[in-house]
């Protein structure tokens, strides 16, 4: 997608502070963190949100959430424990219509959802 944000830091045409990458992920630290350790896990291909994914994307959005997992080992918070978020839509406040998972950690995080 030409005018998305997230289609073009996974191109490189705006630079982000990569954590990690491969053939279909990129993860970056977020511009404005929440947390200690506040990285963006998205997948290169353009996918809008959860209820645009495919079936067939099954697979991808599995490694999507495995990648998060990673991220979560190579910055250092799986002991201390670490938290991972989507959010979808108006009201979750999603403002980057790219699928995205926020992964969370590095102080202790407040309530359970919200
Ligand atoms: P959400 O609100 O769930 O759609 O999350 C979008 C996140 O993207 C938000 O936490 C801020 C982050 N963000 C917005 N613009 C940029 C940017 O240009 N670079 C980086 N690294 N993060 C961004």
């Amino acid at each position: 997608m030409n005018d998305c944000l997230f289609c073009k830091i996974a191109a490189g045409e705006i630079p982000s502070s990569k954590v990690y990458e491969d053939e279909e992920i990129l993860a970056f630290r977020d511009i404005a963190p929440q947390a200690p350790v506040h990285v963006l896990v998205i997948p290169k291909k353009h996918v809008s949100g959860w209820y645009e994914a495919k079936e067939e994307s099954d697979a991808a959005l599995a490694r999507l959430m495995r990648a998060a997992a990673t991220v979560a080992k190579m910055e250092g918070i799986v002991e201390s424990g670490f938290r991972v978020v989507s959010n979808c839509g108006a009201d979750a406040q999603q403002s980057v219509a790219h699928l995205h998972l926020h992964v969370l950690g590095g102080r202790a995080m407040s309530g359970n959802m919200a």
